[in-house]
């Protein structure tokens, strides 16, 4: 287990407010893989090595990127803070690094990516935050290990010789070094991943135990002090800033310690991260809001990812959930910002957020006529629709129905409220 280096901790809860005020951010996958067009694993899946892998690395030349576009339809969708991947697993970068020939700058693009990114996005007010891999599938130092793309390869053992994990550590340093030093002020940075410690005594490359993910903290906290970084490192001690589910709604907030801690849970509009070309399982529009609320409903922040294509642009079924969010987003965003969890209890297919005394209900199937609320008797003072502001009337305590007088339809420590017959849109 790693005992914690002093002075390393996490950020209080006062830097950390933007985040959890701003609630719903982007994410973008974008790097070689978006070329094969078949999920951002593809390396790995299809096994495929590196100097086959390279032809992705000769072709691409996103023509088209233009990252002010991509940072308007981020701020339209509601959208308050980016995360992009700067190198995700394959090990491709998408800056101009000093460390190493596998960016950007060296394919027919041959151009940085990441500074225009980053100015486009704070010109549209939105954080800034930077994925950046742990494993790398193209480091000669990385280890050739049961993740990766090369494991059944004959050669692997062979492949492995000489492999200094360490080696790798302190290139990721330097890379982390630049990342934080070249762009300005960054806001986020998200570490992708380290393996559990169980599996470390299983790997071939041995060594590979050692992130030193420690020291990597402790640079990045030197160099950027209010950075938000994620809890995906091999630190069981550390407290990270944000826990991360990944790909699923958790059933309660997420406790660490049986704390309730910050997190921020990140979701794909269809089922891959990387542009994939033929993966068909896009969220319905419906599927798309009720993610957003359940998450800031259960006190979360959504990044909610985009693959942009090879050419550099979102492709179509992504700009159209874009649509979905900015639509929602404009006429009940207030439900959404600077709201957390109740602590009331939610009717049956309702889902509560609250800001201060403002209660919001998100209705995800439609009562007839009446929406009871317990707990609340004569605490609410006005209801109304968020889309149109238009009044919602609230049944007085003692209305009773005249053909049944027993029933009184409000219990003594609820508020009914009267809904219209049909569902609003
Ligand atoms: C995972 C990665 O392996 C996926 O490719 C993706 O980046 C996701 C956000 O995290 O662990």
């Amino acid at each position: 287990m790693n005992t914690i280096t002093p002075g390393l901790a996490a950020l209080p809860a006062e830097k950390k407010q933007w985040f959890v005020e701003d609630r719903f951010g982007m994410f973008i996958h974008w790097g070689l893989y978006s070329l094969p067009a078949r999920h951002e694993w593809v390396k790995n899946r299809e096994e495929i090595s590196t100097e086959d892998y390279q032809k992705y690395f000769d072709h691409f030349d996103p023509d088209l990127y233009d990252p002010a576009e991509w940072a308007k339809m981020a701020r339209a969708a509601g959208m308050k803070y980016v995360v992009l991947t700067t190198k995700h697993h394959e090990g491709f970068c998408l800056w101009d690094s000093a460390v190493t020939d596998y960016k950007v700058t060296e394919t027919p693009y041959g151009k940085d990516l990441l500074g225009p990114f980053v100015e486009a996005f704070r010109a549209e007010g939105l954080k800034v935050g930077f994925y950046y891999s742990l494993i790398d599938w193209h480091h000669p130092d990385f280890p050739v290990d049961p993740f990766h793309p090369q494991r059944n390869d004959p050669e692997a053992a062979r492949m492995n010789e000489g492999r200094d994990i360490s080696r790798y550590a302190s290139y990721m340093r330097d890379q982390v070094r630049e990342l934080l030093t070249g762009f300005g002020k960054i806001d986020v940075i998200w570490f992708d991943f380290s393996y559990p410690n169980r599996l470390h005594n299983e790997l071939p490359g041995k060594g590979h135990k050692d992130w030193q993910s420690e020291e990597l903290v402790k640079l990045v906290r030197d160099l950027q002090p209010e950075i938000i970084i994620n809890n995906r490192l091999d630190l069981v001690d550390l407290p990270a800033d944000v826990t991360t589910p990944e790909q699923y709604v958790p059933r309660e907030w997420p406790k660490v310690k049986g704390e309730n801690v910050t997190w921020e849970a990140c979701h794909t509009l269809s089922g891959s991260w990387g542009y994939h070309r033929d993966e068909d399982t896009w969220k319905s529009p419906d599927q798309l809001i009720r993610l957003l609320v359940d998450t800031v409903s259960m006190g979360g922040n959504l990044l909610m990812n985009v693959g942009p294509t090879g050419r550099g642009l979102l492709d179509d079924r992504a700009v159209s959930a874009l649509d979905v969010y900015g639509k929602w987003m404009k006429l009940n965003g207030r439900s959404i910002y600077g709201c957390t969890q109740s602590s009331l209890e939610a009717p049956q297919d309702c889902r509560l957020t609250q800001r201060g005394n403002r209660l919001y209900v998100h209705l995800f199937s439609w009562p007839f006529r009446h929406l009871h609320l317990d707990g609340l008797a004569g605490k609410v003072r006005y209801a109304q629709f968020l889309h149109d502001a238009s009044e919602v009337l609230i049944v007085p305590a003692d209305e009773e129905d005249p053909w049944n007088p027993t029933q009184v339809k409000v219990a003594p420590t609820s508020v009914t409220l009267e809904l219209p017959v049909r569902k609003p849109d």
